[in-house]
């Protein structure tokens, strides 16, 4: 039987967080077409947009943006440089504190393949992804 130790049990997420300056954003105001531009550079799959304050709005992916230019018989691709990341963007998505215990963010992670992190003003400090948190399990299971 694995044990995990109460360390990794009662850490909190900011141990495992990638710091904003290493997270690929985009801002509501940026069209579409940058949007997909970041996407298809870094490699991700759906990225988080931020105000021009650093303050998290929502995330915006690959397939939400081609989605929204598909039209009846082709994808208008003329539509991505006027529609506006805000626009398309999904907003409702979980966001956890800084201080969010390891083990909600487990639970959350189930469904989601990373976690925005916010401080006690809603300013955007990070991301937390299953990737980060399966290797930190894996050590521990292997330890
Ligand atoms: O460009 C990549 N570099 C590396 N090192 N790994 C990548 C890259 N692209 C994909 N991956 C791998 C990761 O293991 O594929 C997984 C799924 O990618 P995704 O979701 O569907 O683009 C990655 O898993 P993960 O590290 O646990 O990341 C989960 C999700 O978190 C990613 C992406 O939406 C987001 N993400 C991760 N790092 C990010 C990021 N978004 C912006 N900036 C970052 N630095």
């Amino acid at each position: 039987m694995v044990i995990l130790s109460n360390e990794f049990i009662e850490a909190t997420i900011m141990e495992y967080m990638i710091p904003s300056e290493k997270v690929a954003h985009v801002q509501g105001g940026n069209s579409l077409e940058h949007a997909l531009l970041l996407l298809t550079k870094s490699g991700y799959s759906s990225i988080p947009v931020l105000d021009s304050k650093f303050r998290f709005k929502g995330l915006i992916g690959s397939s939400a943006i081609t989605d929204s230019i598909l039209g009846l018989e082709r994808f208008e691709f003329e539509k991505l440089e006027t529609i506006k990341v805000e626009e398309v963007m999904k907003s409702t998505v979980p966001i956890v504190k800084t201080d969010t215990a390891l083990k909600k963010a487990i639970s959350l992670l189930v469904d989601h393949p990373f976690l925005c992190v916010v401080n006690e003003e809603e300013y955007f400090e990070g991301i937390v992804t299953r990737r980060s948190i399966l290797k930190q399990l894996n050590r521990e299971i292997y330890k």
